[in-house]
């Protein structure tokens, strides 16, 4: 708990046998209500070290994808009173020192979502992070600052908090099952309004992280264009796609309207 809200940990995970139970371990509980982890369908140990953690698991009956499974986690978030919520990759890339960090500026009630930036700070290339990915990291957040108007450091860190609120209001099942999810999420957050922070954070490659590979990176990469270019269509009125067609869902009157006065002003 902090500030009366309830801090849940979501943990997307696939194949994290290896850097679970370390990822874990360095959570601050005095904070942290509950973890919860869907498993989507992994071949090695991942529900078993998670099972004997304690960790509250989810089990897919098969592969749905990374956005599949952050779908569940976020469901089961929400059905288990999270006011806050953070998720954190259980490949220890990014560490979870700073899940208080991230939870305090929604829980004092200054931002809505927070992403943890590996590119605030200059230090992605020394934790390890490819060059070909430092680039690309770039030049697509470049182009989607241009496109949506905003300033973020970052768009593709798997470290990020949200409110309640925000997930609640994201029409989330509209968005892919795949790792495009994280930026459609993004989008849609920005689209809503929601107020966004950005704390930086270090991150590590190593052996037993996972990261995807080039041909997922490019397919991931184009999809970030496309999210983009339909987020500009959407706001300027000329083409709304599936994830910016749906009215915002679980408002009040008063919340509506003044959805409604920011989208027509
Ligand atoms: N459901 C699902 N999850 C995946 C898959 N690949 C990786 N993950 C999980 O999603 C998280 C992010 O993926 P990762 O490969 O680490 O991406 P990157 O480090 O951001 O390049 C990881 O912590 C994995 O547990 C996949 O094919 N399916
Ligand atoms: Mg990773």
């Amino acid at each position: 708990m902090l500030n009366g809200k309830k801090i849940v940990v979501i943990m997307p995970a696939y194949n994290a046998e290896k850097t679970l139970e370390q990822t874990y371990s360095e959570i601050c509980f005095s904070m942290v209500d509950e973890v919860i982890l869907a498993d989507d369908y992994s071949y090695d140990k991942t529900k078993d070290i998670a099972k004997n953690l304690n960790i509250t698991t989810i089990q897919h009956s098969s592969n749905k994808g990374y956005g599949a499974n952050q779908k569940s986690c976020y469901k089961a978030a929400l059905q288990s009173g999270a006011d806050i919520v953070i998720m954190l990759h259980p490949d220890y890339q990014y560490t979870p020192k700073l899940v208080p960090a991230i939870a305090s500026m929604m829980a004092y009630e200054q931002y809505d979502a927070v992403i943890a930036s590996r590119m605030l700070s200059n230090s992605a290339l020394r934790g390890g992070m490819p060059l070909y990915k430092f680039v690309a990291n770039k030049f697509l957040t470049a182009f989607e600052n241009l496109l949506l108007g905003e300033k973020l450091s970052e768009y593709h860190t798997g470290f990020r908090g949200f409110t309640r609120k925000v997930l609640e209001t994201l029409p989330l099942e509209e968005c892919d099952n795949d790792f495009i999810f994280d930026n459609e999420m993004l989008a849609l957050i920005f689209y809503y309004k929601f107020k966004v922070g950005e704390i930086s954070c270090p991150t590590k490659y190593f052996p037993e992280a996972s990261s995807i590979n080039l041909v997922r990176s490019i397919k991931y990469g184009l999809g970030v264009l496309r999210v983009s270019v339909l987020y500009a269509f959407a706001k300027l009125g000329f083409y709304k796609s599936k994830i910016f067609k749906k009215e915002a869902k679980k408002l009040n009157l008063s919340e509506k309207l003044d959805y409604y006065y920011k989208h027509n002003s």
